[in-house]
């Protein structure tokens, strides 16, 4: 199969109590799992049958005709972006390039909290809230359903799924309360120091 499910990157109840191995299982074997199942249905015997994942992304964004394919395939490739940008014992303030580039961006870490959470809680309905890196700045921003800013020429750092399937068993509606965890207890920085050193 062209598309794969990557492994998570740690155990199903590595990031509990936060989010549990109940949410973590649902999300990855369920949900992920059935964007890369109709993901590959849908590229079958197209011309994006041998392609990446990230060119496929990019290939099919904007399409209306290709809708049902980018929407399968960018959220295969948010999902996997988006275990790498939890860790456990993550959260709280970075250090590295990606804390400097912090203070210089948004004048400060609790600015870039305000800005992040403001972000995640305003997406309405079902979405992302990501921080990229777009012609040499850090930039927050939110996008719906599967877009992503892979396909705006930015450089994804972190992303934080807001669809109330990851976090729904946990916080129930409380979205605030997962977004604040996210921050406090989870947010991988080594990932974003990763993805800002590549850029
Ligand atoms: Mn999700």
């Amino acid at each position: 199969m062209p598309i794969e499910l990557p492994s998570l990157p740690y155990a199903l109840d590595a990031l509990a109590p936060h989010i549990s191995a109940q949410t973590l299982s649902i999300h990855h074997g369920k949900h992920h799992q059935a964007y890369v199942t109709n993901g590959n249905k849908l590229i079958d015997g197209t011309e994006f049958a041998t392609m990446a994942l990230e060119a496929i992304v990019k290939a099919t964004a904007g399409k209306a005709d290709k809708a049902g394919i980018f929407n399968n395939a960018a959220q295969v490739w948010n999902h996997t972006f988006y275990w790498h940008s939890m860790k456990p014992a993550g959260g709280g303030k970075p250090g590295g390039a990606i804390a400097d580039k912090i203070a210089a961006d948004f004048g400060s870490y609790e600015k870039f909290v305000e800005l992040f959470s403001q972000a995640g809680a305003t997406q309405f309905g079902s979405g992302w809230a990501w921080l990229s890196l777009r012609a040499g700045k850090l930039e927050i921003g939110k996008t719906p359903n599967a877009e992503t800013p892979l396909t705006t020429g930015a450089v994804p750092l972190l992303t934080m799924d807001v669809w109330e399937h990851a976090y729904y068993l946990d916080f129930q509606n409380r979205r605030p309360d997962y977004i604040k965890t996210f921050l406090d207890k989870l947010v991988n920085w080594d990932f974003a120091n990763a993805n800002l050193a590549k850029a």
